[in-house]
């Protein structure tokens, strides 16, 4: 297994894919995902463009489906729910697809939604994602962080880094970019007080500014979920059951 770490879709080599790409929103986007389907929503249907996303939505019955997403942190108008974890209770999402779009995690997931497999990993999930990357060995896997448009995410390395300390052990050959070793560092230097680290990141600030200091310790706990999403279809996450 040949790991790479990307910290922005943008970096991710053009016209290239690995044999997984696990795309990583901390804050807050695939914590969203793993959530709403660890409270049984049925699927999250990703969107980078909110017209689509409207477009998919409205082919779906009513009573099973909900849109969600932000703009600028916020509740997109006309739509149910806002990309906070916190709102995905199971009276909420339970048998519902999610029509998601976000500024940058559901853009991340475009990016690599052609790949073999696609997961995502968020904090609170990390130890579901190295479990199936132990158990299936793909040869290439890129970590895809979501960034903020285009630039760098402290929240997404350092998640990142959890999983490849996890899986980088005896075998440096198997680094295939520098970063990897810069986001296990990371990890190393924060794994016990990744609050505060998500507090100080850029957009950890944003989101204290939008009042949302909740939503930053809940997407700050490690592994508090067991959950995997995988791709079934280009853009449509799932609960992974154990097949395939
Ligand atoms: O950028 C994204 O994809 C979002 O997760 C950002 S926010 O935390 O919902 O503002």
């Amino acid at each position: 297994m040949k790991l790479f770490v990307y910290h922005t879709p943008e970096a991710a080599p053009a016209e290239q894919l690995p044999d997984c790409a696990v795309v990583i929103d901390v804050l807050r986007a695939t914590t969203t995902i793993a959530t709403a389907l660890h409270a049984g929503a049925e699927a999250v249907q990703a969107f980078a463009d909110v017209d689509l996303l409207f477009q998919a939505s409205d082919a779906w019955p009513e009573a099973q489906r909900l849109r969600a997403g932000e703009r600028g942190g916020q509740q997109v108008e006309g739509f149910d729910v806002g990309n906070s974890p916190l709102d995905c209770t199971p009276d909420v999402v339970e048998g519902k697809r999610l029509f998601l779009t976000t500024t940058n995690g559901t853009r991340a997931l475009k990016r690599v939604e052609q790949a073999k497999t696609v997961l995502t990993a968020a904090q609170i999930n990390v130890a579901s994602v190295i479990d199936y990357l132990k158990a299936k060995q793909p040869e290439t896997v890129w970590f895809v962080g979501s960034g903020w448009q285009g630039d760098y995410a402290l929240e997404d390395t350092v998640c990142a880094g959890a999983i490849a300390a996890a899986l980088w052990g005896e075998e440096p050959a198997d680094l295939g970019n520098d970063e990897v070793l810069g986001a296990i560092a990371l990890y190393r230097q924060w794994e016990n007080n990744l609050v505060d680290l998500l507090k100080l990141a850029s957009h950890g600030q944003r989101l204290l500014g939008l009042d949302k200091e909740k939503d930053i310790i809940y997407c700050a706990q490690s592994n508090s979920l067991n959950v995997l999403p995988i791709q079934q279809s280009p853009g449509v996450l799932v609960k992974y059951n154990g097949e395939a």
